[in-house]
């Protein structure tokens, strides 16, 4: 076989031509919905109240990049300590708030340090 090099050069062309429109009719939505997706989780942002010494809702479940926001609705003071110190509040007072935005997944077992007996935890995915 020995085609003339003009002739297998407009093949390639096309070829790579054809390729490229493929992979941007593909690529295209897909990354679109990737950067909606992203936008979406991180300004999300869940919340927690602290009432009645206890955490509300106990377990919470939420994507990476997502805020959540303690609120302390109790007339004491109550603190927010992760127990692998990833974050820490200072004492809130009544309807103070706390927020931490949760960048890696993980399980984050929390407590109030004033009141020990007082848990959370926080499962990033
Ligand atoms: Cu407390």
């Amino acid at each position: 076989m020995n085609f003339p090099s003009s002739y297998v050069r407009v093949i390639v062309s096309r070829f790579v031509a054809h390729r490229a429109l493929m992979a941007a009719v593909l690529s295209g939505p897909l990354i679109g919905a990737t950067l909606a997706f992203g936008a979406i989780a991180a300004q999300e942002t869940n919340s927690v109240i602290i009432d009645n010494f206890t955490f509300t809702p106990k377990e919470l479940t939420v994507p990476v990049g997502t805020t959540v926001k303690w609120v302390n609705h109790d007339d004491i003071p109550h603190t927010v300590v992760d127990t692998n110190k990833s974050f820490r509040s200072k004492p809130l007072d009544t309807n103070d708030t706390f927020s931490f935005t949760f960048a890696t997944a993980g399980t984050f077992n929390y407590f109030c340090s004033l009141h020990p007996q007082m848990v959370g935890k926080i499962t990033v995915q």
